[in-house]
């Protein structure tokens, strides 16, 4: 039997999802795409997860594009066919999850497997690890969203650098610039991203999903788009059990015990 190349354990509300064909150093082919899409139903499906975790297994979190699948002889090769029916999907699936999304990059993150991990809500970095661009060394445009959120997290002039350049990025100063959450040790890296998606499976889901889309619709959004949306989002936040649950922990000055609805 052929092991699988995406590993997903559920365990006290929290979706564990592990990229694994390590000696590739979790390159995505299409069965790899296609595993990952259907752990992705059943989180969907399944209200009791309430967080999910992304990690990559052996030395790297994902190379990108298994550059072995795609053959630069085939007349037909359309890269544009791959990005709508692969990377595409599974970007706008990750962003539009009402749950909050954690990734623990536990070492390179390069091509559209960089931009994978900037997709998620909240990146933490082995201080080992590193983020390429790697597109330009192929003479291709970085993908997965790199050229939307690149610019939005670091700027223009450093997205510009490290789009052309394409030198790993090291974790630290993934962090210094602002590009990811958070670079902790490699001994501790598992032990926090399991602790933070723990917390998190603990939160008022429902509201940090809202907070989510938010977020997410403020890139195309004017001040006043934006505050009408506040409006909308705050009145279905303000009707979710959580909310009452909320108040009334802070009320009776005690712990909050949320259930995500
Ligand atoms: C790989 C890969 C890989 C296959 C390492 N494929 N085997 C989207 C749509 C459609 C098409 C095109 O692309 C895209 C988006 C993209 O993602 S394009 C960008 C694709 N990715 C890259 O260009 C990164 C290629 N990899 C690297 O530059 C290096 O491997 C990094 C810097 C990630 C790690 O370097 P090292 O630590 O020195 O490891 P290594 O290079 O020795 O790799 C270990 C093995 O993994 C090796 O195989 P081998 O049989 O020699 O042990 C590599 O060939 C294999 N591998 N990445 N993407």
């Amino acid at each position: 039997m052929t092991e699988p190349s995406i590993l997903l354990e559920i365990a006290d509300r929290v979706a564990t999802v592990t990229l694994h064909r390590p000696e590739r150093l979790n390159a995505f082919d299409e069965a790899m795409h296609a595993q990952l899409a259907q752990a992705l139903d059943r989180i969907e499906l399944d209200r009791a997860i309430r967080a999910v975790l992304l990690t990559g297994a052996g030395r790297a979190f994902c190379a990108g594009q298994d550059l072995g699948e795609r053959q630069i002889a085939d007349p037909t090769l359309d890269l544009g066919a791959t990005l709508d029916r692969l990377y595409n999907p599974l970007i706008r699936r990750l962003q539009r999850l009402e749950r909050p999304v954690l990734c623990a990059v536990n070492g390179v993150a390069a091509g559209a497997g960089a931009n994978l991990a900037l997709a998620c809500d909240i990146v933490l970095a082995a201080r080992s690890a590193s983020f390429i661009q790697a597109f330009c060394k192929l003479g291709l445009v970085p993908d997965s969203g790199g050229t939307f959120i690149l610019p939005r997290l670091v700027g223009p002039a450093r997205a510009m650098g490290l789009a052309m350049i394409g030198e790993p990025l090291p974790a630290e100063q993934a962090e210094a610039w602002g590009l990811i959450w958070r670079c902790v040790d490699d001994d501790r890296l598992m032990e926090e991203a399991h602790a933070l998606a723990a917390h998190l499976a603990t939160q008022p889901t429902r509201g940090l999903g809202l907070t989510k889309r938010a977020l997410h619709a403020s890139a195309g959004n004017g001040l006043d788009e934006q505050l009408d949306l506040e409006r909308d989002l705050q009145r279905e936040a303000g009707r979710t059990e959580d909310y009452q649950e909320g108040v009334a922990a802070f009320l009776g000055k005690r712990q909050p015990a949320f259930k995500g609805r």
